[in-house]
């Protein structure tokens, strides 16, 4: 064991650099070429790597420092072995690397004796102009993998990470940061891993070469974010693709975020200026987990293809600054409540539909069954008769009744009718199913709608209660209003809303007359139904409700 003080290496002529993020704290283990500091020039910033692996035993410099070739940054202990001068050249050569100055007259260093070279050469960029470098990813030395970023882009619209077509070692950078390059100009020299590995072997083709990729317009869809997945074909200057390449993070940070699937634009930067580090991302991943496990709107953590949904989060605001608040608990079910909710809003492509019942004729009805109602301790409420005409226009239109498959290869079709009634409890919303309404007559459904409503209330539904119905009715005729538009219980299909009923003047063809009018508003999730389907359910249901002769039908 030997302890070495390491320095500043040459910064390619640049003087008092600032420390803006200091990456190693003591005790820490750290590799060859690991990096422990970040400095920022008023051009560029750069990663400091370790010439040694070792252990830290001190740090001495803090962020904000001004630093120079020389400066002492840490001391290690070390296994006394490695090879300084090696890692010192490639300590200075990707420092001068990242330092936007004329490139360096300076020969490099091959890999191995033996290996071969490949030069990476941008692909088709989708526009014959020539687009910005913003950041540039790796510098000389660097081992890359197969897909891994190399650097940052910029054309007008959007920006863009350019991939390694290869696995292997950076031996040269043909480009700098601020530089500008257009589609087929070469970027870098790399030893491929295969080069290194047989040197008696000519290098072989890799496996997977860069394909040039159509404009933008023409193939929107076809490949994911590049901050979401990696992949090893270079993407195209899409929109939708751009990556985190407006945020202000080194590369380090921004190669921990890429490897959490965190999207650096949702990541409010702790540092100078704004400057995202590693101890963001993670306070940021932290915050998206625990919103997990309480149910609260979280930060968009991208998990895969599709992922990502780069929601921000909506800040707190100290509203005790401007009088008098108090702080109130959530219950279980109104975290639950509000992780389904935002779930399905994120989820659901989701349109609402409005139509009016002519309920005159069926009030008549109802009314005149009060005595009986009375009797057999029934209340009979225009809420069963909308239960029992859902229950018919979906077996007449099955495609209510489907669930999205969240594979996005099959829709799951029920074939019974479980219907699910939203009750307004004081411990928040439940919504409780009741099942094969289609086989159930208008009193044995007011009948469980009212029990489940009390059970409900009463807090004593049990987990399948409120399990496996296929739509759901939401009702606030009792309460008013004229209209609203409800969020689909997913993975059901489709919600109903139902609001206040009220005699409004109808022109019958001679006259307007008063009928009694029931607003209905139907929310379908728009990837399983579309309009015509709703909208021939909708019309089921109002001439259902306006003749419930037809229920029968
Ligand atoms: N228009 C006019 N009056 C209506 C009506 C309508 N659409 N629907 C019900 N009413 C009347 C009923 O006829 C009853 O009046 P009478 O006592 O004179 O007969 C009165 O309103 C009260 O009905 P109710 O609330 O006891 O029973 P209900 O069958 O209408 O509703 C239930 C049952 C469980 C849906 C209701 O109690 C409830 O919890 N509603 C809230 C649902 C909710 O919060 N939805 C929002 C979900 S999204 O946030």
């Amino acid at each position: 064991m030997a302890s070495e003080t390491i320095n500043v290496p040459d910064l390619g002529g640049a003087d008092a650099v600032e420390v803006i993020e200091v990456s190693v704290s003591i005790g820490d283990e750290v590799g060859v070429e690991d990096t422990l500091l970040v400095l920022e020039s008023d051009k560029a910033s750069m990663d400091v790597p370790s010439p040694q692996a070792g252990v830290i035993k001190k740090v001495l410099v803090k962020v904000g420092d001004k630093v120079s070739q020389g400066t002492a940054i840490v001391e290690m202990e070390t296994a006394g072995s490695a090879a300084p001068e090696k890692a010192e050249a490639a300590a200075e050569q990707k420092a001068e690397a990242e330092e936007p100055k004329p490139a360096p007259a300076k020969a490099e260093k091959p890999a191995t004796s033996q290996s071969a070279q490949q030069t990476v050469k941008l692909p088709d960029l989708g526009t014959g102009d020539a687009v910005d470098i913003i950041e540039i990813s790796v510098a000389v030395g660097d081992e890359v993998a197969e897909g891994d970023t190399l650097m940052t882009l910029e054309g007008d619209k959007a920006t863009m990470d350019v991939p390694s077509p290869y696995a292997g070692k950076i031996t040269k950078l043909l480009v700098k940061e601020g530089g500008k390059v257009k589609s087929g100009d070469a970027v870098a020299e790399m030893a491929t891993q295969a080069a290194v590995q047989s040197t008696a072997q000519q290098p072989p083709e890799p496996e997977t070469k860069p394909q040039p990729p159509a404009p933008a317009s023409e193939k929107p869809a076809e490949k994911p974010p590049q901050v979401a997945e990696s992949s090893s074909a270079p993407g195209t200057l899409s929109e939708a693709e751009a990556p985190a390449a407006d945020v202000y993070a080194g590369p380090m940070v921004r190669q921990f975020a890429r490897e959490l699937g965190v999207d650096l634009r949702n990541v409010q930067g702790s540092g100078d200026k704004g400057r995202i580090a590693k101890e963001d991302v993670q306070g940021y991943v932290k915050q998206a987990l625990s919103a997990l496990e309480t149910g609260s709107p979280a930060p968009s953590v991208s998990s895969g293809a599709g992922a990502g949904t780069g929601i921000p989060q909506i800040p707190d605001l100290d509203y005790s600054l401007f009088g008098e608040i108090e702080e109130l608990p959530l219950s279980r079910i109104a975290k639950l409540t509000a992780a389904n909710m935002t779930r399905t809003w994120l989820n659901v492509p989701a349109v609402t539909q409005f139509d009016d019942a002519d309920i005159t004729e069926m009030e008549e009805f109802r009314k005149g069954l009060k005595a009986e109602a009375d009797k057999r301790g029934v209340k009979l409420t225009p809420v069963a008769f909308m239960m029992l005409a859902c229950a018919r226009a979906m077996v007449a239109h099955p495609v209510i009744n489907r669930s999205w498959h969240s594979s996005g290869e099959k829709l799951i079709q029920k074939k019974f009718v479980h219907i699910g009634m939203a009750v307004d409890t004081p411990r928040g919303l439940v919504v409780p199913v009741i099942r094969d309404v289609d086989k159930k007559g208008l009193w044995d459904l007011a009948e469980e709608t009212a029990a489940v409503a009390q059970k409900a209330r009463d807090g004593k539904l049990s987990a399948n209660d409120m399990q496996g119905g296929g739509f759901t009715i939401s009702s606030l005729g009792a309460i008013g209003g004229r209209g609203f538009t409800p969020i689909v219980n997913a993975p059901e299909a489709a919600i109903l809303g139902i609001s206040k009923a009220s005699i409004q003047p109808v022109w019958d063809g001679k006259a307007f007359a008063p009928r009694q009018l029931l607003p209905l508003s139907l929310t379908y999730d728009h990837r399983l139904i579309n309009g015509a389907d709703a909208g021939k359910f909708m019309t089921e249901l109002v001439a259902m409700m306006g003749d419930i002769r037809r229920l029968l039908l």
